[in-house]
């Protein structure tokens, strides 16, 4: 696509966004990154016995492939250096997909993981998913035990206090542990078990594997407390009585049902999806729930360039949408936006979800009404700033009249209802759910690779968004009974008073969910704008200090993922678009869009932008867990589209 001359950078960035859009009304794009996940797509296709077809072989192959690091590993992401965990699986992938051991790939790949220990040293994740393929022996895991569902709901350790991505995948992992679940054995599986090892598999001592973990697996270092745990849990497995164990399967294979039938089999995420569907697969191999798995374990599919990837959500459309929508909506040009306009409008509203989860509490779900998703309806689990994010995408469609269309005052006061009751004891808002287990949840995180997975806290994203949201209702809606107001100014107050302590000493905010201290320090600073802090306030000023200081030679701003990992500031090599973009945000709220370090990081912005009107590809922006980098494909259209708007063209102050 050429651009015709004379376009501004703006109108550049519009006509991309048009170009686009999906016919549904939303953007959606690749959600790759994480290269934990095809491996783990690829054997549970195996383990069903199903064979994919050439060109879902021929895509896995180029991505796994395109991702193998320089030193023959593969990382956790694709930004990632080398960890036994995902090299050790992405091999296993390869030689299920048909590669012969001799390959040059594969051979790099040994030369690379043996010498790190072999599958024997790989974070707890992927020996999991080698015992189920018969790889690795259940006896080598610290027990997973289906038992603790049925532990006293009060207790501060009880599963169903889990952060709820955590707890969906112990579930079922709890399932195929207490099954011992393993598919039949096959001339590749015994081939393998020579090949991932730099012992002899029958010399194994599986008790001592238990322990074995590479330094390059280790971002959360099993504390004393786990072990202790670990090895209580490893006695009671010892002596576990069958009938409990039974009940015990019987409960978890419930809940897993009740998440299945909530989530339409697309299920919270990509981990669980899949193991849901092996939980099944073991439990009535060929039966009607293996089969519903089945039809929609491609949604979680996604060809690009470098090939077929398994994304980390079914999509992140809603997200994406109501970003894009507020963009549009900031370069004032809605009178020639019209049309997409009003199909991304009845995308939104179509995405809301209308009424709770079954049983929630019997299930452990928080009420879903007036919801909106990350990524679909479909999908049905509402998180607290997708529905901020879509509430305010929503209220300023809906003030752009007529777009004939508009959510009902019974859907928005939902949406308003339910991110009231989100919002946690310290002011905070979590992601899915209230903050339900106590912070020393965190020192039995048994994970290696991930931090914070143990608990749902509160999040200055997740805040700034619902305070923003909030506000942006209380002044749409002029006749809000006193007592509503008022319940809404406290939250708020609340909220802000949370952004305010989430604060760092040098004046920036960490993000948890971008790329790191741009994306927090963007969310921190609107959440306070929007809470009625002016532009003096010490904390604005030092916001505005920190970005300052932060900006690169370029005029942009950048940053790594290792800023994620190591909590401060690492600088990429150059500036990056998105989060210059970010930076710049975060400076117009804090009144300095006219600044001159802003006009700097304007001009980049249009420096880098192609003349088809798109920015080139950079470094990964999003991130989980503290470690792994997520690909967000819409944010290179949409936020340096947002920035212009908001600070280009504003005379240098
Ligand atoms: C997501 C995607 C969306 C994201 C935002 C809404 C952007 C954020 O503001 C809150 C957290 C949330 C919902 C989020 C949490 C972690 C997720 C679900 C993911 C990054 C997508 C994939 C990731 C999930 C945990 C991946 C599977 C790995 C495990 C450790 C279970």
């Amino acid at each position: 696509m050429r651009a015709p001359a004379g376009r501004s950078p703006i109108e550049k960035g519009l006509d991309v966004l048009v170009a686009t859009q999906d016919p549904s009304g939303s953007w959606k794009g690749d959600y790759g990154g994480p290269l934990f996940l095809p491996p783990l797509y690829v054997g549970t296709l195996y383990a069903l016995g199903r064979v994919p077809d050439a060109s879902t072989r021929a895509g896995f192959l180029r991505y796994l492939r395109a991702h193998q690091n320089g030193d023959g590993g593969w990382g956790l992401d694709v930004e990632g250096s080398s960890q036994v965990f995902t090299s050790v699986l992405n091999y296993v992938a390869l030689r299920l997909l048909g590669v012969p051991p001799e390959d040059a790939g594969l051979q790099r790949a040994r030369a690379w993981f043996l010498p790190h220990g072999g599958a024997l040293a790989s974070a707890s994740w992927g020996k999991f998913m080698l015992c189920v393929l018969g790889l690795y022996e259940y006896e080598g895991l610290y027990p997973v035990p289906p038992e603790l569902w049925l532990l006293p709901r009060w207790l501060p350790f009880h599963p169903g206090r889990l952060w709820c991505h955590c707890r969906m995948v112990y579930l079922p992992m709890s399932h195929l542990y207490g099954r011992r679940a393993r598919v039949a054995d096959a001339p590749v599986l015994r081939a393998l078990r020579e090949e991932i090892y730099a012992e002899p598999y029958a010399a194994i001592d599986w008790r001592a594997a238990r322990d074995r973990l590479a330094p390059t697996d280790v971002y959360t270092p099993r504390t004393a407390f786990l072990q202790r745990v670990n090895r209580l849990l490893g006695a009671y497995e010892g002596m576990h009585s069958g009938a409990l164990r039974e009940r015990a399967l019987a409960e978890v294979l419930q809940q897993i049902r009740a998440e299945d039938e909530a989530t339409h089999h697309i299920c919270i995420g990509p981990v669980n999806k899949l193991y849901n569907t092996l939980v099944w697969h073991f439990e009535r191999p060929g039966g009607a729930e293996v089969e519903a798995h089945v039809a929609r374990l491609a949604d979680y599919l996604w060809e690009n360039r470098d090939g077929l990837k398994m994304n980390g959500y079914n999509s992140s459309e809603l997200w994406d949408t109501a970003f894009a929508v507020q963009a549009i909506a900031a370069t004032g040009q809605t009178q020639r936006m019209r049309p997409t306009l009003a199909r991304a409008y009845r995308f939104i509203v179509d995405q809301q979800v209308l009424e709770d989860s079954p049983q929630p509490e019997r299930h452990y779900r928080h009420p879903s009404k007036g919801g909106w998703p990350f990524s679909t309806r479909e999908h049905g689990w509402p998180i607290s700033d997708c529905t901020a994010e879509g509430l305010k995408a929503s209220l300023l469609l809906a003030a752009l009249e007529p777009l004939d269309l508009t959510l009902s005052a019974e859907r928005l006061a939902d949406a308003v209802s339910l991110l009231l009751s989100m919002q946690n004891g310290d002011g905070g808002w979590a992601t899915y759910e209230l903050r339900r287990g106590p912070r020393w949840l965190e020192l039995l995180n048994p994970s290696d690779v991930f931090g914070d997975i143990m608990v749902d806290y509160s999040y200055v994203e997740c805040t700034s968004a619902c305070v923003q949201a909030l506000m942006a209702y209380l002044h749409a809606s002029k006749a809000l009974p006193a007592s509503r107001a008022e319940a809404l100014r406290g939250a708020v107050r609340r909220g802000r008073d949370f952004i305010l302590r989430a604060q760092g000493e040098d004046g920036g905010w960490e993000g948890s969910w971008g790329v790191c201290f741009s994306y927090g320090t963007w969310f921190g600073t609107w959440g306070l704008r929007a809470a009625g802090v002016e532009v003096e306030h010490p904390a604005l000023r030092r916001a505005a200090a920190y970005l300052r200081a932060h900006q690169l030679a370029d005029g942009g701003w950048g940053e790594t993922i290792e800023s994620c990992r190591q909590r401060t500031w690492v600088h990429a090599e150059g500036g990056q678009a998105v989060m210059t973009s970010w930076a710049l945000l975060a400076l117009h709220a804090c009144g300095e869009g006219p600044s001159r370090a802003a006009q700097r990081g304007a001009a980049f912005l249009r420096a880098r932008q192609q003349p088809d009107g798109r920015w080139p590809e950079e470094h990964i922006a999003g991130v989980f867990n503290k470690t792994c980098a997520i690909h967000y494909d819409a944010y290179l259209r949409v936020f340096p589209v947002w920035a212009l708007a908001l600070v280009d063209g504003v005379s240098v102050g």
